[in-house]
């Protein structure tokens, strides 16, 4: 009977808040993939020492030259500030953490990457024969907010989290 309690989302106006974990626990994104429109927000919160770079499909673990990059860790004051992207599109969308092999054991997510075909799995298995990451020179793509500025932004909605925090 609890899994009929669904969360509720604020999407009338402002766009869904999605957030996503950046290496909690181990080499992950939790949720690894997320399905979004556009308005809604992607909210990175990342953990010591990861971080999120855009990439593409067909080249797992090399930075998308259009895309977003968090920047390093180590200007988030340590995980208070989080790496806020705005989805513009309903295209799939495929990320990595390019901190040393995490890409290349597995560390990648994405945002309405398709079940078949194109899948993260598929993007996860072609990471695992690359040589070296790519890490973008600067931030870009994104803002990094605290908590209160992530609040504001997105109508204060939460997160498909089912654990608040
Ligand atoms: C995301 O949208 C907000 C609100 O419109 C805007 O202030 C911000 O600059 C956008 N971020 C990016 C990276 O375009
Ligand atoms: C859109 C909206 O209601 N934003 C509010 C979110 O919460 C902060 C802090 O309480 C308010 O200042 C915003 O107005
Ligand atoms: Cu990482």
């Amino acid at each position: 009977m609890l899994r009929s309690i669904l969360p509720f989302f604020v999407t009338a106006a402002l766009g869904a808040v999605h957030t996503v974990e950046v290496g909690e626990s181990g080499l992950v994104f939790e949720p690894q993939t997320l399905t979004a429109v556009p308005g809604d927000i992607v909210v990175f919160e990342l953990y010591p020492s990861h971080n999120v770079v855009q990439g593409n499909y067909g080249s797992p673990c090399q930075s998308n030259d259009n895309g977003f990059y968090s920047g390093p860790f180590s200007n988030t004051n340590n995980g208070a500030k989080r790496f806020v992207i705005n989805v513009t599109s309903n295209d799939p969308v495929y990320y990595y953490c390019s901190v040393q092999k995490h890409c290349e054991n597995g560390m990648v997510g994405g945002i309405n990457v398709p079940t078949s075909g194109q899948t993260i799995d598929a993007y996860k298995q072609a990471a695992a024969s690359v040589q070296q990451s790519q890490t973008p020179s600067q931030l870009r793509g994104g803002q990094l907010l605290d908590e209160s500025q992530v609040a504001a932004l997105g109508g204060n909605a939460t997160s498909s989290s089912a654990s608040a925090s």
